[in-house]
């Protein structure tokens, strides 16, 4: 009979670990990192509270080791070769397996292997991974350089550039700095005899007459030579194809063509459906037999980048159709990153599809995020910008470090390169504008420069074009072209990050002004809500500048910046949750006006991915969500400026031009409203209009003259607001204020509300009396998503909105304590 070829043993379970400190073993998860394990063992206190971060950093000075006894199964050790698997090892390690040393490691970023068959004992076994500390370990090669490369936001001098471990381990401009150790990924031994295969992809490529050509690839580790079969089938479109191969000793590299005949599609979100299909690699040789189930979306990929009188587009074609890109900046979701559940990653994934989000950036400070990740993004249609791991750093280029990225740019291609989901490869974040414009390049040496030109325009790229061809591979974001730059960005090639609102001072006007063909950064800071700030403070630390509170702000202008920002919109009152509030308010705004210049200007635009999505702690930061998963003021707007058809008012020369956006292939007749109120309630004027929505499109449908408009009335009592409308129901709605809020004459809000919970619904009826600006509803004592949120009111106007929870631990009775502030009395 033949054997399945493979057998697993999980050696995730019953670890120790041993602090130097008090010379104890204790028990350690696997995996995990020996900041969790001091916490769970409570030998340490919450990272995250307070201002513990800092009173942590021993734990990166010291050697770290684990231990584990096990003892193989049978099945496993009657075979004859035995490979242990390590898939992350958290970074600098020495291997033991009863004392003998089995791998060396230095990079977090790939699996370790080893043959351990002779080693191994049917009896107990004891393996041991010493980790040394990742700071101490680089400190003399630093020393021998007689130049330091840069490394702006490291808090644990600056030696990340160094070693192939997370760049946002060791602090960044939103995040702390804990610069951990950890077998971070699952540890499995592993029996075979003959062959092992080690990995499986499947890529499509490319569309003919609405068939799809496959490639597929069949990486095979033999001790043997024999015939192998190799059967590829999907049962739905009726794909069968069997080939055979003479494998060699070592390594075996396969690969094979065939044709899907008429798949259905896969589309991103909001343009199509998400069909995935499965197909059944089956692989067979006289002794053993393999089997894998490799999912996979069907479409063609192209970025298109085409010359014209403007410079050079950035568009997403997918089966031949642009896409606009409409997102945001992915970034770890915790500093632990293995704490994090598959439930989480669902969450935060159908978070941004709830914000009508088609696009995520995984941003180059972070990880490659797990298959988990990439899987639901298939699922979705969420496309996936990928950067490799590097950002905001010059990396050294000698052979180890090299050979290192080598390793894990192979496996990271051919893991992730499956995924329909992946739009393109990127080599780095920010690189080349530090070393252009950062004041780098005057600092160090050209031999830096040329490690750069080896890292991003050689090695990635070759992997990339071996591995994955029908890919771009796009050197560095922001960037402009695939040779070596000499000048930083340029708008109107490439892809742009804009930073001179926030960074550079500028007003939220000057993101109209700074429109390039892919905006893939570009932000705004604000707080995270009460709930969140106390999970780390206490009340005494309610404070804008109180010690706690900047611990949790790591933005170089930091805190008073944000400030600068709300007092140009708003007058702060000093109370410190309505700071919290209107920081999410003004950040909602500043989001809300840079996406509308993209999207006014699409096609010339293609992309906008704002900075940033989520958060890898509790902290004041970029994020629309924050670290407890609450959608803040921003997450809520986005929801309404990201869905496909948008209506958008800016003014230019006294002229209010009113732009209808349509991101996808849909014509459809509607009506526009274009009314004036005086914040009383009356109407003072009125226009309805017939118009024909057209596909991939963004037009000026109405330029009203702003003067002739408001007339006598006052600018700080009106407003303008616009509401597409086809059978009846509102498409999109926008209004315009003419002045900034804190010149307008709001009035005191006068509403009443009123819950119930009907059918399962938890719905919250309000009624307005006033002219309602900036109406923000909360839970108190739950936590969920609400229909809508931060939104205006007319006088008598009621809506319901629902509360969809997704916590209910603190509510009693089935009661929701429900709280609505407004703009009013948030700057009152
Ligand atoms: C961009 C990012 C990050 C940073 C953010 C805010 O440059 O790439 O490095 O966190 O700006 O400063």
């Amino acid at each position: 009979m033949k054997k399945l070829n493979k057998k697993r043993q999980s050696l995730n379970s019953g670890w120790y670990y041993l602090n130097e400190e008090n010379n104890e073993w204790q028990k350690a998860t696997v995996p995990g990192f020996i900041h969790l394990d001091l916490l769970n063992n409570e030998e340490i206190q919450d990272p995250f509270f307070g201002k513990n971060e800092l009173d942590l950093k021993w734990i990166e000075e010291k050697n770290w080791i684990y231990k584990l006894y096990f003892t193989p199964e049978d099945v496993i050790f009657n075979h004859e070769n035995i490979l242990i698997r390590f898939d992350g090892v958290d970074t600098y390690a020495d291997i033991f397996i009863n004392g003998k040393k089995i791998l060396t490691t230095n990079n977090m970023f790939h699996p370790w292997f080893a043959e351990i068959k002779s080693y191994l004992r049917s009896s107990e076994n004891e393996l041991i991974v010493k980790f040394r500390s990742p700071i101490n370990e680089v400190r003399s090669k630093m020393r021998s350089l007689n130049y330091e490369l840069p490394a702006e936001n490291d808090q644990a001098g600056n030696t990340s550039p160094h070693t192939r471990k997370a760049p946002y381990h060791y602090g960044w401009d939103w995040g702390p700095s804990f610069v951990s150790s950890g077998i971070w990924k699952d540890v499995t031994l592993l029996g075979y005899s003959g062959w092992y295969v080690e990995n499986i992809s499947i890529v499509n490529s490319d569309l003919y007459n609405g068939n799809a050509e496959l490639l597929v690839e069949v990486n095979i580790f033999s001790n043997v030579e024999e015939l192998i079969q190799i059967i590829i089938s999907e049962p739905k479109t009726k794909t069968k194809e069997i080939f055979e191969i003479e494998i060699r000793k070592g390594n075996n590299a396969l690969q094979q063509k065939i044709l899907m005949i008429k798949p259905e599609l896969w589309w991103p979100r909001g343009h199509g459906e998400q069909p995935l299909y499965n197909f059944t690699i089956k692989i067979e040789s006289k002794t053993n037999i393999y089997e894998q189930v490799k999912r996979l979306g069907i479409r063609k990929v192209l970025i298109n980048r085409e010359a014209d009188e403007r410079g050079e587009s950035f568009a997403i074609y997918v089966n031949n159709t642009p896409i606009f890109a409409k997102g945001a900046n992915w970034i770890p979701g915790d500093s632990f990153t293995t704490r994090m559940t598959g439930k989480d990653y669902e969450c935060l994934l159908d978070t941004a599809a709830k914000a009508n989000m088609n696009m995520l950036r995984v941003w180059g400070g972070g990880i490659y995020e797990p298959d988990h990740f990439y899987e639901l993004c298939d699922e979705i249609g969420i496309m996936v910008w990928q950067d490799f791991m590097f950002a905001c750093s010059m990396y050294p280029a000698d052979d180890k470090f090299l050979k290192s990225v080598d390793k894990e740019a192979r496996y990271q291609v051919n893991r992730l390169k499956s995924y329909a989901c992946i739009m393109l490869w990127c080599g780095n974040n920010e690189i080349a504008s530090g070393w252009i414009s950062w004041g780098w390049k005057e600092k160090l040496p050209d031999s830096v420069w040329k490690d750069y030109d080896i890292l991003f325009h050689h090695l990635l790229p070759s992997i990339c074009h071996e591995l994955d061809p029908g890919r771009l591979y796009w050197p560095s974001s922001p960037g402009h072209s695939l040779i070596l730059p000499k000048e930083d960005q340029i708008y109107g090639r490439g892809d742009n990050h804009y930073w001179g609102v926030w960074h550079g001072g500028d007003s939220f006007e000057a993101f109209e002004e700074n429109v390039g063909r892919f905006m893939s950064e570009y932000g705004m800071q604000s707080l995270p809500s009460l709930n969140t700030i106390m999970t780390f403070a206490n009340k005494e630390d309610l404070h804008i500048d109180s010690e706690v509170m900047n611990a949790h702000q790591k933005a170089s202008l930091g805190t008073g910046n944000l400030i600068k920002y709300i007092e140009d919109h708003y007058t702060m009152n000093g109370n410190f949750e309505s700071t919290v509030i209107l920081s999410q308010i003004m950040q909602a705004q500043a989001i809300k006006s840079a996406v509308e210049s993209h999207r006014r200007n699409m096609p010339f635009c293609m992309g906008t991915l704002y900075w940033q999505f989520n958060d890898c702690w509790p902290a004041i930061s970029w994020s629309s969500i924050d670290y407890e998963g609450n959608w803040k003021a921003l997450h809520y707007l986005a929801k309404r400026f990201f869905d496909s058809t948008l209506i958008s008012l800016i003014e230019k020369d006294e002229m209010i031009d009113i732009y209808l956006v349509n991101d996808i292939k849909k014509e459809y007749s509607a009506q526009l409203f274009t009314r004036l109120y005086r914040f009383d309630g009356t109407l003072i004027f009125e226009k309805k209009m017939d118009i024909d929505v057209k596909s991939y499109s963004s037009d000026i449908i109405l330029s009203v003259n702003k003067n002739e408009l408001i007339g006598q009335d006052d600018p700080s009592e009106v407003f303008m607001k616009c509401d597409l409308l086809s059978n009846n129901k509102i498409i999109s709605s926008n209004n315009y204020f003419f002045i900034k809020a804190k010149d307008l004459k709001i009035p005191k809000a006068k509403f009443e509300f009123d819950n119930k919970k009907i059918n399962e619904k938890y719905l919250i009826t309000i009624k307005a009396y006033s002219f309602i600006y900036q109406l923000h509803i909360s839970a108190k004592n739950a936590k969920g998503i609400f229909s809508d949120n931060y939104f205006e009111m007319l006088p008598n106007e009621v809506v319901t909105i629902e509360f969809n929870p997704t916590e209910l631990s603190d509510v009693k009775n089935g009661q929701i304590f429900y709280e609505i502030h407004t703009i009013y009395e948030l700057m009152n």
